[in-house]
């Protein structure tokens, strides 16, 4: 069975993704910072399949490389790798917009992606074979207002995707990118700085996605025959036109 590493595992899309593959049989390498959420997974998953943990941050640049070579014998094999994780942080203007929210944004969302993907890619490159499977977004697409540095983010992951498609079109390897609109997860709190309220309300009036909706998605672009790669994916509820058309009553 393949051993697919996920990103983001604790919470919202890559948990629900976690739950779908561990039900489908697929080995899971679950990441995150929240090490005791990742130790529930691993023990609510643990019958249905080999599950290991590690606890880091995706902007870790240094430590990263040695966490992937680290890894336990069955489990350094990686065969799909789920660069999930992913924030936004504050919904300001950009004249009012704090900087160490844009570089969160940029830190987590497009270089963490890189420093994994650059830590994994070499081993896929070297068997000739393996999946990439990054989550961007709506937002990658277009842009809305008090917004501009989370779609740039989303946006550059677009880019990345398919120029990393490029290079690795030669070893046969599937690259593939997700863009979800509005899921409800933990993603509002996180970008409202905790406030619960705030982000209650983005998800009131109208049927948003779940995590499990999206998982769902990434587990049918990842059960897809060797010779088929889905390469973009959109993926939005039934109440979402666009960015700012959402349809509520
Ligand atoms: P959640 O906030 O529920 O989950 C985010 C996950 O990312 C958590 O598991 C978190 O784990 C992890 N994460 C965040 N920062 C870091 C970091 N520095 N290092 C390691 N892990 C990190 O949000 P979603 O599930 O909604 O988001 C998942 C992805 O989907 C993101 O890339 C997001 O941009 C994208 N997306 C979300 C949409 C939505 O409407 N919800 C729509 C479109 C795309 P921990 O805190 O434990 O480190
Ligand atoms: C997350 C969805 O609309 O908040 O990517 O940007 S949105």
């Amino acid at each position: 069975m393949k051993t697919v590493l996920i990103t983001g595992a604790t919470s919202g899309i890559g948990k629900a993704t976690a739950e779908l593959l561990a039900a489908n049989g697929y080995n899971l390498i679950l990441t995150g910072r929240r090490e005791e959420r990742l130790k529930e997974l691993q023990e609510t998953l643990s019958h249905l399949a080999e599950i290991h943990i590690l606890k880091f941050d995706v902007r870790d640049k240094g430590n990263i490389p040695s966490l992937i070579e680290g890894l336990p014998e069955q489990f350094k094999k990686i065969d799909v790798l789920i660069n999930n994780a992913g924030n936004a942080y504050g919904r300001d203007s950009i004249h009012e917009g704090l900087i160490d929210d844009w570089e969160n944004m940029i830190d987590i969302n497009l270089k963490g992606l890189l420093y994994l993907t650059r830590a994994i890619s070499p081993q896929m490159v070297e068997r000739k074979s393996g999946h990439i499977i990054n989550i961007a977004s709506l937002a990658g697409r277009e842009t809305y207002p008090n917004g501009a540095v989370y779609c740039a983010s989303k946006t550059a992951v677009k880019a990345a995707t398919e120029g990393i498609r490029k290079d690795l079109n030669p070893y046969g390897i599937k690259v593939s990118c997700i863009d979800p609109g509005l899921v409800e997860t933990e993603f509002s709190e996180v970008r409202f700085h905790g406030d619960k309220q705030a982000a209650e309300k983005v998800y009131q009036g109208y049927t948003p996605l779940t995590a499990f909706d999206v998982a769902e998605t990434i587990e049918f672009v990842l059960s897809r025959p060797l010779h088929v790669n889905i390469a973009d994916t959109l993926i939005l509820c039934t109440d979402q036109a666009s960015s700012t058309i959402v349809r509520k009553g």
